[in-house]
């Protein structure tokens, strides 16, 4: 029979220390044993997430924010939402990262190390506005599989990198270049190391906007792993699966890309309306690009009490994809009549806008204030439900939240 011998006292220190306090009854513990302490994420901190941060799977992670738990200007790392399609990579040699740029349409095949991305290019800082392209998907009926997001699946941080076009620029792209397609380092669930758990991408003209970044930084910090460190595409207003994280490799197609996720029936909605239920042939749908005119009531949180009398302030932000949100309404009878917000310009393209209100109810009572962006081309917001579509994606119907007057 093998012996079975208990952890080490040295080990044990050292495991305390880690830990930040005495681990009572440690000498129990085998060799070899891991603490669930030490696992992936710490469960004290659930990746410094917010206590009130929603799980709605943990293998893969995918976490999402509620309304009120967004109210910031620029997201923190505590409520930003966590969509994995795999499994976060394990050992991270962030210091010798490299990113390589291959593909039909590359002029030459080339690798770039962290250091000389970041020395090379000039560094830019931008707050993008990235949502989930499935945000909002437990409201359609028939409901779609897949993560039952409700509100919570967007973000807007500030980000700090290199401009992918820079990147372009210097390796050198060939006339016929339709797509880029991003590689990462994370895991497939299957642990198959030939399966990619995600691989997407954009055209070549998103890819060349001043907004598309190579970035190394959130919010002026490393960007915490779970989010890409070391290296993520960040691609604002569009499908937040087009900002790769963990990223070490770029292609440069002559096709759009196909990787896993880009075809088939992901991240695609039909390209006419359907009828709910309806199935939907591959051939008839359409890559979802920009995201739609949105928006969200951060203050006060839904099931908020007021006293009669008393004037309510609202506030939140609005975003439009690729567009800007020219006008905010808010409404206090179910939609039948709407008042206008105050609006604040962008902090720069694809950054999300802030708006706020104050609201006179007429008398006590339930009431629901329902929010309503518009963008730039006139597009407005369901008030209940857009189409429905196979996959469940693009729910940009009016936010709501419930208010009592006593
Ligand atoms: N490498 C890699 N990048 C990825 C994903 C992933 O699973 N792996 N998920 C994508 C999807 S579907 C979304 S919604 C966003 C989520 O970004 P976040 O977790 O930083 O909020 O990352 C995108 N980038
Ligand atoms: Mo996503």
């Amino acid at each position: 029979m093998k012996r079975r011998n208990f952890i080490k006292k040295t080990t044990l220190g050292s495991l305390a220390a880690i830990v930040g306090t005495e681990i009572v009854f440690g000498n129990n513990i085998l060799e070899g044993y891991q603490l669930l302490a030490l696992q992936d994420p710490d469960p004290f901190k659930m990746f410094d997430k917010h206590k009130e941060m929603i799980v709605l799977n943990d293998k893969p992670w995918n976490i999402e924010a509620q309304a009120h738990l967004l109210d910031d200007k620029i997201t923190p790392n505590s409520a930003m939402f966590i969509r994995n399609n795999g499994l976060v990579p394990e050992s991270i040699d962030d210091k010798n990262w490299t990113l390589t740029i291959d593909g039909e349409s590359v002029k030459k095949q080339r690798t770039y190390t962290i250091q000389e991305l970041k020395s090379k290019f000039k560094h830019y800082t931008y707050q993008l506005t990235i949502e989930c392209g499935g945000n909002g998907r437990s409201e359609f009926s028939p409901p779609a599989k897949g993560n039952q997001w409700t509100v919570g699946a967007v973000h807007c941080a500030s980000w700090t990198g290199i401009r992918l076009k820079d990147l372009l620029e210097d390796v050198g792209i060939k006339n016929d270049a339709v797509y880029i397609g991003y590689h990462s380092a994370d895991v497939h669930l299957s642990r198959d190391p030939n399966k990619e758990p995600i691989s997407r991408g954009a055209p070549i003209s998103k890819s060349l906007q001043d907004e598309t970044l190579l970035a190394f930084k959130m919010n002026g910090k490393d960007i915490p792993l779970v989010h890409g460190h070391p290296l993520r595409l960040v691609a604002g207003g569009w499908p937040a699966s087009v900002s790769g994280k963990w990223v070490n490799r770029i292609s440069i197609r002559n096709k759009v890309h196909d990787g896993e996720k880009m075809i088939g029936s992901s991240y695609r909605v039909p390209c006419e309306p359907v009828a709910p239920g309806e199935k939907v042939s591959d051939e008839d749908m359409c890559i979802i690009e920009s995201m739609p005119v949105k928006s969200l009531i951060t203050y006060p949180k839904t099931g908020a009490t007021i006293e009669e009398g008393k004037s309510l302030n609202i506030r939140g932000h609005a975003w439009a994809g690729e567009l800007e949100v020219s006008k905010m309404e808010y409404s206090i009878d179910f939609g039948a009549t709407w008042k206008n917000c105050n609006l604040e310009a962008p902090a720069n393209r694809l950054a999300w806008q802030h708006f706020s209100a104050t609201i006179n109810f007429p008398k006590k009572g339930y009431y629901e204030v329902w929010a309503k962006a518009i963008d730039s081309q006139g597009t407005a917001q369901p008030m209940l439900l857009p189409g429905w579509n196979p996959k469940g994606y693009l729910n940009n119907a009016c936010h709501r939240i419930a208010i009592k007057v006593k």
